[in-house]
């Protein structure tokens, strides 16, 4: 048996997928495709995703990709530990918490991503950006704090679904100065979450590879790198103030949209 895990240490869908699959004690080995972010296609992982985006899995040969896809197969594969609640509204509530967070938190992350790694807006502008994010963020907390309410884990006594869908996007947040106040209910939950062995090991990777993004910047004036403006991140750039970035991006050549299928 073999199970592969098409990843970027930073990406925290790939992130959603190996605490999954940690939290199961399924044993996996990892693979980043060659020149990720560049918009080059790595023949070999385009096979297991044809869209180009990290986290693929294959199993035995059977190749599944989109981290949400990804986790409903670990889970039906590795049903023990279950991650998924067994109540109908708990389970509603673990899938909503996973798409607020993949498609409105991820792209305040992304977005600051390509201001303070990519430089793509400096100055004033820049600042203008950051606030909206800031904003965007609070009110994301706002209604994760009711979800948890007053329980231990999103999905109550358990970590589960909801909660490794949560965490990799509150400890990116952390490092642009976005992460919950530690004293409250939900800094409270992230310190929790950060404790488990499964957790730890994704963030002490994520941490690993921010090493090295200093030099990003240049590799996109040196059209080294094409960035993927998808769906809700190009959203995000456009509401958030960032029409300008998106243009002129598109005028030097380093970004792209996704993938066509073929
Ligand atoms: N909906 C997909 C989104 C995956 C995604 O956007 N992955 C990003 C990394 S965070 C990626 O691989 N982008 C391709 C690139 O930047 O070249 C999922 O849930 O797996």
């Amino acid at each position: 048996m073999s199970v592969v895990v098409y990843e970027h240490p930073l990406s925290p869908y790939a992130q959603k997928v190996k605490i999954a699959l940690d939290e199961k004690g399924v044993a996996y080995e990892t693979r980043m495709p060659a020149a990720i972010g560049s918009g080059q296609p790595d023949l070999e992982f385009l096979k297991a995703n044809p869209r180009g985006e990290v986290p693929a899995l294959i199993d035995d040969g059977f190749a599944v990709f989109d981290s949400t896809i990804i986790l409903e197969y670990i889970e039906d594969k590795w049903p023990t530990p279950s991650l998924f609640p067994k109540d109908a509204k708990d389970r509603a509530l673990a899938r909503t918490i996973e798409d607020v967070m993949d498609t409105s938190f991820e792209p305040i992350n992304w977005g600051l991503g390509e201001i303070r790694w990519f430089k793509r807006a400096e100055g004033e502008r820049a600042r203008a950006i950051e606030a909206k994010a800031a904003t965007q963020a609070r009110g994301i907390y706002e209604w994760l704090t009711r979800q948890l309410g007053t329980k231990q884990w999103f999905g109550g006594d358990t970590f589960g679904w909801g909660d490794l869908s949560v965490i990799p996007y509150l400890n990116g947040a952390a490092g642009s100065g976005l992460a919950p106040s530690p004293e409250t209910p939900l800094g409270r939950w992230q310190a929790r979450a950060n404790a488990r062995p499964s957790v730890a090991k994704a963030a002490k990777a994520a941490a690993a590879s921010l090493v090295g993004m200093n030099q990003v910047s240049d590799a996109v004036k040196s059209g080294l790198f094409k960035r993927e403006y998808r769906d809700h991140r190009l959203e995000w750039m456009i509401r958030s103030g960032g029409l300008d970035v998106v243009l002129q991006g598109l005028k030097d050549n380093n970004i792209r949209f996704s993938n066509e299928l073929s």
